[in-house]
């Protein structure tokens, strides 16, 4: 019969375990966060702190005004109104309202003071660069991963006219207009010269992969990346279907790069909210076991939004090693969904999985993302470990940091794997 660990053993474990937890750095692997030198896309701040969508989604819950009204606001008034009716006029229990409150404290400042002019005041004081290396350090992430996309008319022209990097932030191509709503993309493609019809020709399909090839050069993407709603089918006739088979895996295949699949997302259920409208939806993965089983050569990057894939898509993790399951995405990245979802992955995958990503749109908000995740992942390590150690199985301090660098990033590196020289 196991010995359970005593109380003793259970404390100590537990501070080294939190204590790994924190200082293990994290590959930061899907984010809207940009370089600084591209464009001034880079959001960062209070008042975009406010205005993020997931608290714009919560303060409706609570406004009198008019969604049209609304987006004629500037945002600071937007800001002003989000954090009256979410901060002063209710307490900020959401995840996403206490997430801004961790972000500043973690920084330094009194939230005590619910005093948001001061908190703009402080703001001032920061040059971008600075500021980066501040958060970053605070949210201890060594790497974040941008999502670039070719279609999006501030980002193109940035990197087409080329700039200088900073090494901290990758590249993803996000290929979503492309798959979602090829009528207009081809129209698009057709106007920077790539000799593509409507109809999915060889000779189309061929062209949609010289444009792949020619962004992911350009960027110097490290993974491509779609969200796709809950009825996407593959084997289908869609159009997504076929783009994926035809030009999107045979390029990721020639390339040496994963592509990214982000299921579940039902997009604009309610439009007069902009980016706070969309939803979600469970999704038949059967699609993704399919594409798993036909192409073997390929890797897929994998995160679910329902809640109800979650069990299904650590089972397909279990069939196909070019799966790997990603992150805590979005409606899920919720202290009390990650750590659910966290130890079901723990217990059916072990350590093969990334425990999360932040999906960042302010950079400030990796500091909080960060720091609700690792609570939560320890206090699940914490349990596994125990449950180890009562065999009498105890695991070395070395096991335990091998263990954590996995899921913070190593294990996804070691997926992705060195690309190709077709760059
Ligand atoms: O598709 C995505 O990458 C999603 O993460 C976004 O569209 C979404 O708006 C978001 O910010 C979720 O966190
Ligand atoms: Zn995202």
């Amino acid at each position: 019969m196991n010995a359970p660990v005593t109380e003793f053993r259970r404390t100590a474990l537990t501070a080294q375990i939190e204590r790994v937890v924190a200082s293990t750095p994290a590959i930061d692997m899907h984010t809207h966060l940009y370089d600084p030198t591209l464009g001034g896309l880079l959001l960062w701040g209070i008042d975009d702190m406010l205005v993020y969508h997931y608290l714009v989604a919560e303060a409706f819950r609570w406004l009198d005004v008019p969604a049209e009204k609304f987006w004629l606001m500037t945002k600071l008034e937007q800001a002003e109104l989000i954090w009256k009716r979410l901060f002063l006029d209710h307490s900020p229990i959401s995840e996403a309202c206490r997430g801004v409150l961790t972000t500043l404290h973690r920084l330094g400042l009194e939230v005590k003071q619910r005093d948001l002019p001061a908190v703009r005041e402080w703001f001032k004081q920061w040059p971008v660069d600075t500021y980066i290396t501040r958060c970053m350090e605070l949210a201890n992430v060594e790497a974040i991963f941008m999502t670039n996309s070719p279609f999006d008319s501030a980002e193109r022209p940035v990197w087409q006219k080329g700039f200088l990097r900073d090494d901290r932030f990758i590249a993803a191509l996000r290929v979503d207009p492309l798959l979602v709503d090829w009528p207009n993309a081809a129209t698009r493609l057709a106007g920077w010269n790539y000799q593509v019809g409507e109809g999915l020709s060889a000779n189309t399909l061929d062209e949609v992969r010289r444009f792949l090839a020619d962004w992911t050069r350009l960027i110097e993407a490290r993974y491509l990346m779609v969200s796709l709603p809950p009825d996407f089918a593959w084997p289908a006739n869609s159009d997504a279907a076929q783009l994926i088979e035809g030009a999107i895996l045979p390029h990721c295949r020639e390339f040496g790069l994963p592509f990214a699949l982000m299921l579940g997302v039902r997009r604009a259920v309610n439009p007069r909210l902009h980016l706070a409208g969309d939803a979600l939806g469970p999704s038949d993965l059967s699609a993704l076991a399919n594409l798993c089983a036909a192409f073997p050569e390929n890797k897929f990057l994998v995160t679910v939004l329902s809640r109800e894939n979650q069990h299904e898509l650590c089972v397909l993790a279990r069939k196909f090693p070019n799966l790997h399951v990603f992150g805590c995405w979005w409606f899920t990245n919720v202290p009390y969904l990650v750590d659910e979802i966290t130890r079901l992955r723990l217990e059916l995958l072990g350590t093969a999985f990334t425990v999360q990503h932040s999906d960042a749109r302010v950079l400030d908000q990796i500091i909080y993302k960060w720091d609700h995740t690792r609570k939560v992942v320890a206090h699940a390590l914490v349990d596994k470990y125990a449950d180890l150690a009562a065999t009498g199985w105890e695991p070395t301090a070395a096991e335990i940091e091998r263990d954590v660098r996995n899921l913070f990033g190593g294990a996804f590196t070691q997926f992705c794997g060195p690309a190709k020289s077709a760059f």
